[in-house]
């Protein structure tokens, strides 16, 4: 009995002895790991994936010498959700309440729940968010006058500099390690989205102060001659000015890479606000592409992601840091606001070829550039098989050692670094609460009620009183539905898709802009 203490004791104690060594050793050789996520770029956006009306050098730059693939995928068709997946590699369907959010919800992962910075971290990693979070903030009822907690902080980041949610809702304040940034106790910010604050201004009863007029669920607030969803008081020294926010965040994203401790590695998650409305270029952008604002605010995105690039080759860094590009939705032009994106649209198209757009269940809405980079480690390619943002999870877990992983997050490391061809076999898609199935080159859209077009938007919803079945590679357009020719297959993927969502794909909800 003795002995067989002493050999228990011995293996426990040299095997504590090498996951400690390992840990050591392995922090020098891990790999920085940078996510640049861009909010509401579409598949047909980027010229290396197409576009031949705007240039996009540096995102070009990435995808060229790097690996770029072309059946990429947010796990949805609009923000929260998609960010939700990407950080904690679940399935955004799972948890009901990961629909777009309102700057005063709270927060939405659970600070048990695990995600990329606390797997990266609990590895030795430093880790930090900057730019938009749009996941929530608080546990409802925030005062932006005091500590703000938990959020980013809270779930795995060691650093912390956002907009609470979206550019074209209050509060407009940065919020850097959950406190307002720049902010004034004289002069405390009040939030309400139901009613305004007497004599505040608003886009509807005072237009005159517009620079930019909005519809009618964006003529809340007027804050820098924006209207805003959404009523704020006060904070007037913390809030934003849109023309320089894609600097702030560059020069936070810069200094962070230039302060980064060498003896270990980073994870930092860039989330550019860009092409999302409001869209406001720095005056040095506007006219870049003659494609008026939405056009140029690419062009700024773009600049900003060759601006991180040099500067992480002057810290000697590119080689050791791995890149993933991607964005969190599909395009979509009219989005509230009057800004010529349509009008000046000539001959672009933001889906490529795709069907459908930011909120659809067609190809469009999920499918997006999606690119790794890493000097001298990804040899440059091209890649058509199918991957999900909710995989970097447990590939991130597999490339830096982890045990961690996720019923949803499949490991594909190996097909992200261009070491081997196959990606997933299958993959459920969702769009505002309504879910399809990918199985190799077929999609299967189910039957869903509710009206076909996104009128204000502008696009189609997916919706259909028929099973839709399209095979992608014969037919990327998603033109031919072949469920009545194909009755069989149809079935049979039905099957499996109810295998992965069981009848909860049933319990959809109205898609509501507020
Ligand atoms: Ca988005």
């Amino acid at each position: 009995m003795k002995n067989f203490i002493a050999i228990i004791a011995f293996l426990l104690f040299s095997s504590c002895a090498h996951i400690e060594n390992k840990t050591v050793l392995n922090a020098k050789q891990k790999p920085n790991i940078i996510f640049i996520y861009l909010d509401d770029l579409g598949y047909g956006d980027v010229s290396s994936y197409g576009a031949t009306e705007l240039t996009t050098p540096n995102i070009d730059f990435l995808a060229n010498n790097g690996l770029k693939f072309t059946n990429g995928y947010a796990t949805s068709a609009t923000c929260t959700p998609s960010r939700y997946a990407l950080l904690t590699g679940q399935y955004p369907w799972r948890n009901r309440n990961a629909k777009i959010l309102p700057g005063t919800a709270p927060l939405l992962i659970d600070t048990a729940q695990m995600t990329i910075p606390k797997m990266l971290r609990h590895n030795g990693y430093q880790t930090a968010v900057i730019g938009k979070w749009h996941l929530g903030l608080g546990t409802g009822n925030v005062d932006w006058n005091t500590h703000i907690t938990p959020g980013p902080n809270e779930v795995g980041f060691d650093y912390s500099f956002i907009m609470a949610a979206t550019q074209d809702r209050v509060p407009t304040v940065y919020i850097q390690n959950g406190n307002v940034h720049n902010h004034n106790p004289n002069d405390p910010i009040a939030i309400d989205y139901k009613n305004n604050f007497p004599g505040e201004p608003t886009g509807e009863d005072a237009p005159h102060l517009l620079k930019m007029k909005g519809d009618s669920q964006h003529n809340r607030t007027i804050v820098n001659g924006v209207p805003r969803i959404g009523h704020m008081k006060g904070g007037q020294a913390a809030r934003w000015v849109d023309e320089d926010m894609a600097d702030v965040f560059l020069e936070e994203v810069q200094a962070y890479v230039r302060n980064s401790n060498e003896q270990q590695p980073f994870f930092l998650y860039y989330g550019l606000q860009q092409p999302h409305v409001p869209r406001t270029p720095h005056p040095r952008f506007v006219g870049a592409t003659g494609m008026g604002p939405r056009g140029d605010v690419i062009a700024e995105a773009d600049w900003c992601i060759g601006a991180l690039i040099k500067t992480l080759e002057k810290q000697g860094l590119l080689e050791n840091t791995l890149i993933f590009l991607s964005s969190d939705n599909g395009p979509v032009l009219d989005d509230g606001y009057e800004d010529d994106a349509i009008a000046k649209l000539g001959s672009h198209s933001p889906t490529g070829n795709l069907r459908g757009g930011k909120y659809s269940l067609y190809e469009a809405g999920t499918r997006v550039p999606f690119i790794t980079y890493w000097k001298g480690s990804i040899k440059p390619g091209v890649s058509d098989a199918i991957i999900s943002q909710v995989d970097w999870l447990s590939s991130l877990s597999t490339l830096t050692d982890s045990i961690i992983t996720n019923l949803d997050s499949e490991n594909h490391m190996d097909l992200l670094l261009g070491k081997v061809k196959d990606g997933r076999t299958d993959l459920i898609l969702e769009a505002t609460s309504r879910t399809a199935y990918r199985q190799g080159d077929w999609v299967l859209i189910p039957p869903y009620e509710g009206p076909k077009m996104f009128l204000t938007k502008g696009i189609e919803t997916g919706n259909s009183e028929d099973i839709q079945l399209y095979n992608l590679k014969e037919d990327p357009s998603q033109q031919n539905n072949l469920a009545s020719k194909l009755p069989e297959k149809s079935k049979e993927m039905m099957a499996n898709f109810k295998n992965i969502v069981g009848d909860a794909y049933k319990n959809t909800s109205r898609l509501q802009f507020d």
